[in-house]
C-alpha cells in the first residue's frame, strides 16, 4: 500500500506482524517480573489507549539503585465530542480514585486521561470503563484518535445536529479488530487470518490521525489543527438547520526543535459537501493518507506532509474520486474565538450550561479544592450531561432551572469556578509535560500556573488587567496543547528553558513565529514587560495582542507555507 519507495520503518512490521493489534500483549501482562510490556508491545498497546511510561522524577534515582524503571501506563479513552452521563462520570471518578493515583486528566482533545495505572490494572480500569459503556479503542496509535466537535450547547439544536455526525465519524472510522474485546473484556480468541481491516488494512495508517468539528463562530477545537476538520454550515435562513460542511485537510501541531523539514501547518479548506456525503469523505481522506502517506519516516509521516507533497489540488481530486463526491465551493466562514465561555449560558431550549475552570485539566482532591469530590457530588445530583471541552474545562450541561442554584452551590464549594480570575489564566492550557511524558524537554502543566501570576502582575501593571491573551504552554515543540495557535505560545526547549512565539489572532486560524530562541523565566517576562508597555500604549481600540504583535512588524505574519515557520 506504501505508495513511496522508502524502507519500511520497525513500526510497520511490527504493524503487521501483531496480528490486528493483538502483538504479544495477553503474554506480556501476564508476566509479572517486570512492570514493562515486551518490546514491540509497547507500540500496539497505543491502538488499545494506553502508552507505557516511567516516573521521570523517580528516573535517576532508580538507576541509581540498579531498579527497574518505575513502569506504570497512562490510559486515553475515546469520547468524540468529550460528552458523557453524570453515570459514566462516577465511574470515570472512581477508577481514578481506586487505580489511578486519585487523578483524572482532562486533555486537549475533549477526553480524560489516567496516568499511573500499574500493568496489573489495566484490565480492570478497561472492563470499569466498559460497564458504563467507555472505551479506549483509538484513544492512541497509528489510527483516528478521538473526534473533536464543539461542546457548547447553548446552540443547541444545530449543535446536536452537529454532535451526532461527529459521533457517526468516530464509529464509522474505529478499527474492526476484536482484539480490544478480546484482550480486555470477554477473552473470545479469533484465530489469525480471520480477520480484516477494511478501511486500515493490517498496517493501518502512516501516523496518528486526527478529526474535528466545528460550530461557527466559535473554533475552540482548533479545526486548522487537525488531519481532517469540518467545519458545520448553518442555513442562513433558518440558523437551526444544518446544511452541511466544509471539509479541511491536512492541520497538524508537531515540530521538531532545529529540523526544518518539519512544521506546524493550517489545514486546507477542500470545500463543501451536504452531510450525506460525511462519512464518505471522511473515509476518503483517510485512505487517500493510508495509500499516500509517507511510512518509511515517522517523522513525516502526517498528512500535513503527504498534503504538502502531494499539493492541495492532486490531494482533493484524489478524495473526491474515492468517496464519488464533488466538493462544491467552500461557504465563507468567520470565527470569533478559540476559548471556552465560563460560567452559565443559556441554551436555546431554556436549558442552563455551567462552564467550570480546571486549571491544566488537572482533577484531583487539593486541600481547599477538592474537585474530583465536587464533581461527584454534581454528578449525583445532574440530570443532564457532562462536556469536556478542547480546553481542558468541563461543562455541566442541560440544567433545568430549578438545579441551577444546588449545583453552583456545590461547585463554588469545591473551588471548580471561574470567579475572580484573570482572562489570561482562563484563557491558558499546558500539556502535560514531567513527570509523566516521555517527551517532555521542560515544566508546563506544573509550572504554567505559577508562571502565570507573575505575568498576570505585569499585564495589571501595564492597565492590561482585564484584557484576554491566549498563552499556552508546551513542554516540547510536539505541540499537544496547541502552542502554535496562541497569541503567546511557549515551547519547552530545555529544562527551565522555552522558544516564546507571538501573533495567533485569538480565534486558531493563525500560526505564531519564533521571536524568542531558548529563554528562562527572567528573560520571558523581561521580554513580555516591554511588549506590553508598547501594546498597552500603541494598541487600536479592540485590538488583540497576537494583532498588535503583527501589525506593529514585532514578528512577521506567517503564510502557513512549510518552510515560513522557521524563517
Ligand atoms: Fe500529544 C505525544 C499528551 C494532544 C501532538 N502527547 C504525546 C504523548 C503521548 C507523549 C508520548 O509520545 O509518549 C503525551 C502523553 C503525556 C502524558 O503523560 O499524558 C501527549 N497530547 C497529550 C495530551 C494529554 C496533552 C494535554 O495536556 O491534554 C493531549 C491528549 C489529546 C487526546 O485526548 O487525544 C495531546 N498532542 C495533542 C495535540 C493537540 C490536538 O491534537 O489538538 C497535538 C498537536 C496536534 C497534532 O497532533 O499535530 C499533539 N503528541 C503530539 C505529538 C506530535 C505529533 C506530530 O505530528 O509530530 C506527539 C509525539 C508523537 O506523536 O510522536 C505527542
Ligand atoms: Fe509531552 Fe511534548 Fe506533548 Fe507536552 S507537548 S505532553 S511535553 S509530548
Amino acid at each position: 500500500m506504501n505508495a513511496l519507495s522508502t524502507p519500511i520503518a520497525p513500526h510497520e512490521l511490527n504493524k503487521a506482524r501483531s496480528n490486528f493489534l493483538r502483538g504479544t500483549l495477553a503474554e506480556s501482562l501476564a508476566d509479572e517480573l517486570t512492570g514493562a510490556l515486551a518490546p514491540g508491545d509497547d507500540q500496539i498497546g497505543k491502538f488499545h489507549g494506553f502508552y507505557q511510561q516511567d516516573d521521570r522524577d523517580l528516573r535517576a534515582d532508580r538507576r541509581d539503585r540498579l531498579l527497574e524503571p518505575e513502569y506504570s501506563f497512562m490510559l486515553r479513552a475515546r469520547l468524540p465530542g468529550g460528552v458523557c452521563t453524570p453515570a459514566q462520570w462516577l465511574t470515570i471518578d472512581r477508577i481514578g480514585r481506586e487505580l489511578a493515583q486519585g487523578s483524572v486528566r482532562l486533555t486537549t482533545r475533549q477526553t480524560f486521561q489516567y496516568h499511573g495505572i500499574p500493568k496489573g490494572d489495566l484490565r480492570g480500569v478497561i472492563q470499569g470503563m466498559h460497564q458504563v459503556l467507555l472505551d479506549s479503542i483509538g484513544g492512541c496509535g497509528d489510527l483516528n484518535r478521538n473526534v473533536m466537535c464543539n461542546p457548547n450547547p447553548d446552540q443547541s439544536a444545530l449543535h446536536g445536529e452537529v454532535y451526532a455526525w461527529a459521533r457517526r465519524i468516530s464509529e464509522h472510522l474505529l478499527p474492526r479488530t476484536r482484539a480490544y474485546h478480546e484482550l480486555w473484556l470477554d477473552g473470545e480468541c479469533v484465530a489469525g487470518g480471520e480477520e480484516s481491516e477494511p478501511l486500515y488494512g493490517e498496517t493501518y495508517l502512516p501516523r496518528k490521525f486526527k478529526t474535528a468539528v466545528a460550530v461557527p463562530p466559535h473554533n475552540d477545537v482548533d479545526v486548522y489543527a487537525n488531519d481532517l476538520g469540518f467545519i458545520a454550515i448553518a442555513d442562513p435562513a433558518d440558523p437551526a438547520r444544518l446544511l452541511g460542511f466544509n471539509v479541511l485537510a491536512g492541520g497538524g501541531m508537531g515540530t521538531a526543535h532545529g529540523d526544518k523539514s518539519t512544521f506546524p501547518r493550517l489545514s486546507d479548506d477542500l470545500g463543501f459537501v451536504t452531510p450525506d456525503q460525511v462519512l464518505a469523505v471522511a473515509a476518503a481522506v483517510l485512505t487517500t493518507q493510508r495509500d499516500f502517506g509517507e511510512r518509511g519516516d515517522r517523522v513525516h509521516a502526517r498528512l500535513k506532509y503527504t498534503v504538502e507533497r502531494m499539493g492541495k489540488e492532486a490531494f482533493r481530486a484524489e478524495v473526491e474520486r474515492r468517496a464519488g463526491v464533488l466538493f462544491a465551493p467552500p461557504h465563507p466562514v468567520a470565527f470569533t474565538d478559540h476559548g471556552d465561555r465560563y460560567g452559565w449560558t443559556r441554551g436555546q431550549d431554556g436549558r442552563w450550561h455551567l462552564t467550570l475552570f480546571i486549571e491544566n485539566g488537572r482533577l484531583r482532591d487539593l486541600p481547599g479544592r477538592t474537585l474530583l469530590t465536587g464533581l461527584r457530588a454534581i454528578a449525583e445530583v445532574h440530570q443532564g450531561d457532562f462536556r469536556i471541552t478542547p480546553n481542558q474545562n468541563l461543562i455541566v450541561a442541560g440544567v433545568p432551572a430549578r438545579q441551577k442554584k444546588r449545583i453552583e452551590a456545590l461547585a463554588r464549594d469545591h473551588g471548580l469556578l471561574a470567579d475572580g480570575l484573570t482572562p489570561v489564566r482562563l484563557g491558558a492550557m499546558a500539556c502535560v509535560a514531567f513527570p509523566t511524558c516521555p517527551q517532555a524537554m521542560a515544566e508546563a502543566e506544573r509550572y504554567l500556573p505559577a508562571l502565570l501570576t507573575r505575568i498576570e502582575a505585569l499585564a495589571a501593571r501595564h492597565g492590561l488587567a482585564g484584557q484576554e491573551i491566549v498563552i499556552r504552554m508546551t513542554g516540547c515543540p510536539n505541540g499537544c496543547a496547541r502552542p502554535f495557535l496562541a497569541e503567546i505560545g511557549l515551547v519547552g526547549k530545555g529544562p527551565r528553558t522555552y522558544n516564546l512565539l507571538l501573533g495567533g489572532d485569538g480565534s486558531g486560524t493563525r500560526l505564531n513565529k519564533l521571536y524568542r530562541d531558548n529563554i528562562a523565566e527572567a528573560e520571558i517576562l523581561d521580554t513580555l514587560d516591554g511588549l506590553f508597555a508598547r501594546y498597552a500604549a500603541q494598541r487600536a481600540a479592540g485590538e488583540r495582542f497576537g494583532d498588535f504583535v503583527v501589525r506593529a512588524g514585532i514578528i512577521r505574519r506567517v503564510e502557513n507555507a512549510a518552510s515560513d515557520f522557521h524563517d
